[in-house]
């Protein structure tokens, strides 16, 4: 008789809240005394006498039971000073608070004219100025203004504002900060992208330095629980790995190995044969070609026999095509060459042959890992600056795997722009080598800004990260996508703190990239259906069964298939598929 079984691990009870608007009160002047007055400042940050500017709190002339703060501006260009709540330093109010909104009315007897530009600091520290602009406070009627907080740094306690307007005067209430509450918690695993990755058998990856995998720290907690995917950033390196002939360095791989290990992680290894970050004995040497490929396979069966079984992936060979190709599909392709400026001492010295080779001896290292060519500007298969690269890595990776090559697929570094990105053609990409028998995957994504405060930029950008990570989870041949860096202030790029090209805010929060790739791997786990239930048709013989974790090591024998209920949480394997304990 087939026993139905069910261990329910459904996890409906949660709801994401996604994107709500908040507002932070900063001031409504109801609880502070008539009477009190306020700081005025020019635009230098020179407090200025009552008798050039003042702001003092009087009753609400239009509502009985309210205050106001009625400022006077006299001859100098004069902005007021309130304090922040909460103690919040500048640099926290403007990195967490994306508007400043407030009432304004202005009595009658003022000139209809109302004309100029709105500054904003953060203690001394100024964060906004509009262009010169009609304002939009109509003498005689309570208008609502709002304008954008640019990002400062501080520990300024208060804001100043005000308008480039003399001789005016004006009645303020009813201060907020304004802010998008994405409801994101990063403790809880199901609000995670990593939680439907892990669900539907995807990577979502991320780079990593050893430094910042401390499990104590919010960076590596972040690590760990939003990404199932770690590469070392440089830690893997030749230079790394072997600083000098023949003597091997695996201290800082192996502290990003056993980080993936507790945490259930698969790791990509990066990278094997590169000519930057290639040591400088290998380049000093004078080696003939014989001693460089002797060199190379015995970096490589050291460095891939070390971590054998641990790392499931490599980028065997990196960026080893020249950089413009110009070329269709069918036209070959160009590596880099003597005299090019783009030198690979491996293809120099060797010849095209340090491929094929390097390929082999990986496998042969290593039989179950999956090898990988890694490129730049490769991805953009129709109309765009990248596609005679990609058809050029194609034409190669096709001419490799028609030689019995041992390479599984092409690594798209994907370091690219908002504005550059076109994912349909990406996919394109993708198809492609799903028709030659390769995985195409995005091994080192970062997607840059070009205007520094733009929301929308950033809106567009989480587009098309949802956009990638669609791709990778429609197409089997795509499983992965990896960024390069967590937060924006943290990235190789220069700038990155201005053009946000990753998926983390430097204070670690969630941005909405990161939410849209969460919400597109969630899409397809529940379509899948794979977070609701396990059913399994068992005789009653195996009442027990075994548990493994993601890497396959054995965490519990012969369990009584009813207690598994009681393991940590975390996810398992169990009777061959992924079960999330809560
Ligand atoms: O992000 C890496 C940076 O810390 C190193 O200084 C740099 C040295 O070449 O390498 C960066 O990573 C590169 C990666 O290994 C290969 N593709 C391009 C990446 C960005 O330069």
């Amino acid at each position: 008789m087939k026993k139905l079984l069910l261990i329910v691990v459904s996890l409906l009870t949660f709801s994401f809240t996604f994107a709500a608007e908040k507002k932070k009160k900063i001031e409504d002047f109801d609880k502070i005394e008539i009477g009190t007055t306020f700081k005025m400042y020019n635009s230098n940050g020179v407090e200025l006498d009552p008798s050039v500017a003042s702001a003092t709190v009087i009753k609400d002339p239009n509502y009985e039971y309210g205050n106001v703060l009625h400022v006077k501006v006299g001859n100098v260009k004069s902005y007021v000073e309130i304090e922040m709540p909460d103690n919040l330093t500048a640099s926290q109010a403007s990195s967490k608070y994306e508007k400043l909104k407030f009432l304004i009315f202005r009595p009658e007897g003022q000139p209809d004219r109302f004309q100029g530009e709105f500054s904003l600091w953060f203690g001394s520290a100024h964060s906004t100025t509009t262009t010169f602009a009609n304002i939009n406070a109509p003498v005689g009627k309570e208008a609502n203004l709002t304008y954008n907080i640019n990002k400062v740094s501080g520990y300024g306690k208060t804001i100043r504002f005000g308008f480039s307007v003399k001789n005016v005067e004006f009645y303020l209430d009813d201060i907020y900060f304004l802010y998008t509450d994405y409801g994101y918690d990063y403790t809880d695993p199901l609000q995670t992208a990593r939680y439907h990755a892990d669900l539907i058998g995807k990577n979502l990856g991320v780079c990593v330095s050893p430094n910042q995998l401390s499990e104590t720290s919010r960076e590596g907690q972040t690590i760990y629980r939003n990404f199932n995917m770690v590469v070392g950033e440089n830690a893997m390196k030749f230079d790394a790995t072997e600083p000098s002939r023949n003597n091997f360095n695996f201290n800082a791989g192996d502290q990003i190995v056993n980080f993936a290990m507790r945490h259930d992680m698969e790791v990509r290894g990066h990278t094997l044969a590169w000519h930057s970050q290639t040591s400088q004995w290998v380049h000093n040497g004078n080696y003939s070609k014989e001693e460089m490929l002797a060199i190379l396979k015995n970096h490589i069966f050291k460095v891939v026999g070390h971590w054998k079984g641990k790392i499931t992936e490599w980028d065997v060979v990196n960026e080893v095509m020249a950089e413009n190709q110009g070329r269709g599909v069918g036209q070959g392709y160009q590596l880099r060459g003597k005299g090019s400026g783009q030198e690979s001492v491996w293809y120099d010295r060797c010849g095209e042959e340090f491929i094929d080779s390097a390929f082999v001896w990986a496998h042969q290292a290593d039989p179950d890992a999956i090898l990988y060519i890694n490129d730049y500007n490769i991805g953009h298969w129709d109309n765009h600056y990248e596609s005679g690269k990609t058809h050029a890595i194609y034409n190669l990776a096709k001419r490799l795997k028609e030689d019995g090559i041992p390479i599984h697929g092409v690594g798209m570094q994907m370091h690219t722009s908002v504005e550059g990105l076109n994912v349909a053609s990406i996919e394109r990409t993708v198809r492609e080598f799903e028709k030659i028998g390769l995985k195409c995957i995005i091994t080192e994504l970062d997607m840059a800004g070009k205007n520094p405060s733009g929301t929308m930029e950033q809106a567009t950008q989480a587009t098309k990260y949802a956009g990638l990570a669609d791709i990778i989870c429609r197409y089997d041949n795509a499983p992965t996508m990896v960024v390069w860096g967590i937060a924006d202030n943290k990235s190789w790029l220069e700038n990155s703190e201005q053009t946000k090209p990753l998926l983390f805010d430097p204070t670690l929060a969630a941005k909405k990239s990161y939410l849209k790739v969460v919400d597109t791997f969630e899409k397809y786990a529940t379509a899948a259906g794979v977070d609701s239930e396990i059913e399994e048709d068992m005789e009653p013989a195996s009442k027990y069964v075994d548990v493994y974790n993601l890497m396959g090591q054995k965490v519990a024998s012969q369990m009584l298939r009813e207690d598994v209920e009681t393991l940590p949480a975390g996810l398992y394997i169990i009777g061959g598929k992924k079960v999330y304990i809560r």
